[in-house]
């Protein structure tokens, strides 16, 4: 496969921006009460992540003090930090207006390196803390419109507005590359849905939560929610969460649920991956809808893997 799978992802912004919160809400999954109280990032931290299961992501979440900044325009460390980035974001504090002006400064600097190194880096800019309301997203696109940017968003920890907007971002790159690994996925689970008689099925990366491939076989669910993270799809899918993360903490494999109209049935891959079906109430035989999945475990796998 001569294609990419990987991508290298470059957040920087001042310190305190909102950063390293902002990685731990959408590449682990970890909601605000987790998260709300981090120590400060020393210089860069570099972890990997497999992205909805299927791409490989390095973050480099770089520290924003300004001794760690200066650094990294060095020669000893602009070459390691701003080549092969596909994706840079610069994060500020939309809360903190007053810092603006400062970090417009050194976003420019940023950009001079990344434009050398990586000059066909996508690049965003991110006003977090939105949950604040110091200014309206327009106005901070205003105030930083002189700067060369592919789009300026606003995101929210606490308002949960922040796993979609990095997702959409991080999608574009992914669709591209697993776009026929994706078809099949959702070709597997399809015939499941037939054969089980179950309104969609989703495969989940357990890691991030977030959707790796689905099959709907109702009109009533809209098909543009494929890529989003689970949490915005409709009702039934966000009790699934619900029994999924509880399902996270134990060792059972294989659960089914019972909500109103539905079940609700989730089946742990391995320790990666689970796959979680939606059925109308009737016609339901759980042996033989399990022998079915065990069948179909392998063939999910292998897709998954290579
Ligand atoms: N209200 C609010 N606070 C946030 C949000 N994101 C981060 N914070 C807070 O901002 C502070 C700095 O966050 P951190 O991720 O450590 O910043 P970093 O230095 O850029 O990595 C912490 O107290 C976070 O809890 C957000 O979306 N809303
Ligand atoms: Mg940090």
């Amino acid at each position: 496969m001569s294609k990419k799978t990987q991508l290298k992802v470059l957040i920087m912004g001042l310190r305190s921006a909102g950063k390293t919160t902002l990685v731990k809400n959408v590449f682990e999954g970890k909601e605000w009460d987790e998260i709300k109280n981090l120590e400060p990032t020393e210089f860069v931290e570099t972890v990997q992540y497999k992205y909805r299961g299927l791409l490989k992501v390095t973050i480099f979440d770089a520290g924003g003090q300004k001794q760690f900044i200066y650094s990294y325009f060095t020669d000893l460390w602009s070459n390691k930090i701003f080549s092969g980035v596909g994706v840079f974001i610069w994060v500020i504090d939309s809360s903190n207006p007053e810092l603006f002006n400062e970090a417009k400064q050194e976003l420019k600097k940023a950009l001079k390196f990344l434009n050398d190194y990586s000059p066909n880096a996508r690049k965003f800019l991110i006003a977090s803390k939105y949950d604040r309301h110091k200014m309206s997203l327009d106005q901070i696109r205003m105030e930083f419109k002189d700067i060369n940017l592919d789009e300026v968003s606003a995101t929210s920890i606490p308002l949960g507005i922040a796993r979609e907007i990095i997702c959409t971002i991080i999608d574009y790159s992914l669709m591209d590359m697993f776009d026929t690994q994706i078809k099949k996925l959702e070709k597997i689970l399809a015939k499941f849905n037939k054969n089980e008689n179950a309104l969609m099925s989703m495969l989940v990366n357990k890691n991030d939560g977030l959707e790796i491939a689905s099959a709907i076989s109702i009109k009533k669910i809209n098909p543009k929610l494929k890529y989003l993270s689970m949490k915005t799809l409709y009702t039934p899918m966000e009790k699934a969460h619900s029994i999924f993360s509880s399902l996270k903490q134990e060792t059972c494999d294989f659960l089914v649920s019972h909500l109103g109209d539905y079940f609700i049935v989730v089946f742990n891959l391995n320790q990666k991956i689970v796959q979680i079906s939606v059925l109308e109430e009737r016609n339901f035989k759980i042996a033989s809808m399990l022998k079915r999945l065990e069948a179909m475990k392998s063939q999910v796998l292998e897709c998954i893997e290579t």
